[in-house]
């Protein structure tokens, strides 16, 4: 979500929408560019088991969806350039801050040690010039992103957001991945800070094109890794024969065919898509979290072309852990209720404010049951670092196959009760990923010791 009007603070220069010439969407519906991965981080230690980069924030000038943006970018390119490491893995981040304000760099998703999660809680930020290295064991497989954990709302905005994919040896060997890193842009209402704009004005972009097209070739299966790194745009997803077969923590225990897929901001979700007799077209549902379906039609995101229609891909057997869903349990560790309504700065966490929190604690080694109750007027992703955790039951109903996520969208009145395995010592953030949310203080820690 690109906030024009919203930019200017006292040590980072407002970034500037150039319009066109012409209607960017109807210039590139007709060209309709090819979509591509981002470009992969290049892997500077030759040495088996390790994946050592260089990363770097800094201003940079690109073009998303016809626009040209003044904002930020790691190493120059929107989205970041792709960390690609297999589990097992040490990766070694060798980070440079060129922007002109403080940043850090959080893994979103990984299981990483307390000290390189990028939080102001744990570590100083990094001021402008300053080096840091990260590193840390790549444990999970599956689809992550990075970003920055300061100024957050307006840093992952301006562009900085990158996709992570641990792969596991063990998976399916598709013919080709696809990550798609979806954003959204729209020059919103100053007075509007705080509240989604109407989803029938977002500009979405895939990777930072606009309804890109994209070409299977005879028999050709895809494993599609797809990001929501908006700051508060919803997708709700679906084309013919949508078949999901991961999500925030690797792939699911067997494929599902669900009507639509949610992404809400911080999701991941990998599909499969195979080259059949019909071209076809992903589109999103107008969804807003202010209460979900919204008005409007839905809008084509990408078309996927076939080259060759007489040649059908076979599905392929993609299975995660099939670990039957643990039972949900009539006790509860830590309640989470999450408040606020339309006013600026009063979204909150068991009515407080970050950084003025109460800390709670979870006992290493042991499963806590954290129940999750909005009360509040808007849909939250519920967001814990360092661990996953399962999804017990919404509203009581417990999902149909076991769910392991990290980001959980919370509807207005839900309840949602959440089995968190606390096997990663230190103080964690619990947040909104509504990224406005998580400025005005919609955050707290959970100490796991
Ligand atoms: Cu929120």
């Amino acid at each position: 979500m690109f906030y024009l009007l919203l930019l200017p603070s006292a040590c980072q220069g407002p970034a500037a929408i150039h319009p066109p010439s012409t209607d960017p969407v109807e210039e590139l519906a007709e060209l309709a560019p090819l979509l591509e991965s981002p470009a992969e981080a290049e892997d500077l230690d030759p040495a088996e088991g390790i994946v050592h980069l260089a990363l770097e924030a800094a201003r940079a000038t690109y073009t998303v969806g016809g626009l040209q943006i003044e904002g930020y970018a790691y190493n120059g390119q929107n989205p970041g350039p792709t960390i690609r490491a297999q589990v097992g893995d040490t990766v070694v981040v060798d980070f440079q801050n060129l922007i002109d304000t403080p940043t850090t760099v959080h893994w979103h998703g990984l299981k990483v040690p307390n000290d390189m999660d990028g939080v102001e809680w744990v570590s100083e930020p990094l001021l402008p010039g300053a080096t840091f290295t990260y590193a840390f064991t790549a444990t999970q497989a599956g689809t992550f992103w990075y970003h920055p954990h300061l100024d957050v709302e307006h840093q992952v905005d301006l562009g900085l957001y990158g996709a992570i994919v641990i792969e596991e040896p063990a998976d399916p060997v598709p013919d080709r991945e696809l990550v798609i890193v979806w954003d959204v842009w729209a020059e919103a209402d100053p007075a509007d800070e705080h509240t989604a704009p109407d989803p029938g004005t977002l500009l979405w972009t895939a990777n930072g094109l606009t309804a890109p097209r994209v070409e299977l070739a005879a028999g050709e299966v895809v494993r599609v890794r797809m990001i929501n790194a908006s700051n508060a745009g919803y997708l709700d997803l679906s084309w013919p024969g949508l078949r999901q077969i991961g999500s925030d923590q690797g792939l699911l225990p067997a494929p599902i065919a669900p009507a639509s897929a949610l992404l809400a901001p911080g999701d991941r979700a990998d599909f499969e898509w195979a080259a059949s007799n019909e071209d076809f077209e992903v589109a999103t549902a107008m969804y807003t979290p202010s209460g979900g379906s919204a008005l409007g039609d839905p809008l084509t995101l990408l078309s996927v072309e076939m080259t060759d229609s007489a040649a059908p891909g076979s599905a392929l057997p993609w299975s995660g852990p099939t670990d039957p869903p643990s039972a949900d349990p009539t006790w509860t560790d830590i309640v989470y209720v999450l408040q606020g309504g339309a006013a600026a700065e009063d979204w909150l966490i068991n009515g407080e404010s970050y950084p003025e929190v109460t800390v709670e604690t979870a006992t290493l080694g042991e499963a806590s049951v954290i129940e999750v109750r909005n009360l509040s007027a808007t849909e939250h992703p519920f967001h814990l670092h360092g661990q996953s955790f399962e999804v017990l039951s919404v509203d009581g109903v417990p999902p149909a196959m076991r769910t392991v996520e990290d980001t959980v969208n919370v509807k207005i009145r839900q309840r949602v009760r959440l089995r968190v395995l606390a096997d990663n010592p230190g103080d964690w953030m619990v947040h909104c990923h509504l990224l406005g949310h998580e400025a005005s203080g919609m955050m707290t820690v959970l100490r796991i010791e």
